[in-house]
């Protein structure tokens, strides 16, 4: 009964002794961004979420998405899907908008909190990291004609929702990377809690901030 006290009140100390130390880094290489994470997933959009081979033109739905997988993919406006290869490069997750005077953007929320998330896409973007409150932790634009641009953001402050964000109708990513925060095995209890404490608090702001099409 009486390592539980103590097992709560060291934690936090670790943890706020994390947080306190240096801030948030971007990259736009991904060997880079590859050194200074460890264990890194990688969702590359030549699956479906169901593990089927990609097919064109499959929507993504919050029915049909990545969540097994770690991330929950929206946008705010119709439509979100799989869609063709590029030649030379495989299947992206797309986000567009029918009007193409008006703007789309894609949103990944993040199951587990992340200290490292990144992409692979075409073009131009700008990818921005958000906390559990939605406040912005880094952004950071970049990329040039073709594909094959990394982008990507390392913080002590867990990540949990990604938005990339072109300015357009539009939004692409060849491929989605992160780095779930590990739960070391003697404190899995609180681990746990304190996920559960983030997503809580995520879903009460991201509900004020951005709001997926099919949520409205
Ligand atoms: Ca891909």
């Amino acid at each position: 009964m009486r390592t539980i006290p103590i097992l709560v009140s060291t934690v936090p100390v670790m943890l706020l002794a994390a947080t306190t130390s240096a801030g948030p880094v971007t990259f736009t290489n991904l060997d880079a961004f590859l050194e200074a994470t460890d264990d890194v997933r990688e969702i590359d959009f030549e699956t479906l979420p169901d593990g089927s081979p990609s097919v064109a033109d499959t929507l993504i739905t919050p029915d049909f998405n990545y969540t097994d997988q770690g991330v929950t993919y929206s946008s705010p406006y119709p439509v979100l899907a799989i869609t063709a290869p590029a030649v030379g490069s495989g299947f992206p997750l797309s986000a567009s908008n029918p009007d193409t005077t008006a703007r789309n953007w894609i949103i990944a929320d993040l199951v587990t909190p992340a200290y490292a998330v990144g992409i692979v896409f075409p073009g131009t973007t700008t990818l921005s990291a958000f906390d559990a409150d939605m406040q912005l932790i880094a952004s950071i634009g970049g990329g040039g004609s073709g594909g094959g641009w990394f982008l990507g953001v390392v913080s002590d402050v867990p990540i949990v929702t990604v938005v990339g964000d072109r300015g357009s109708s539009g939004e692409l990513w060849e491929s989605f990377l992160f780095m779930p925060v590990p739960e070391p095995g003697t404190f899995v209890l609180f681990g746990f809690a304190a996920v559960s404490i983030l997503s809580r608090r995520r879903s009460r702001s991201a509900g004020k901030t951005v709001v997926p099409y099919w949520k409205d």
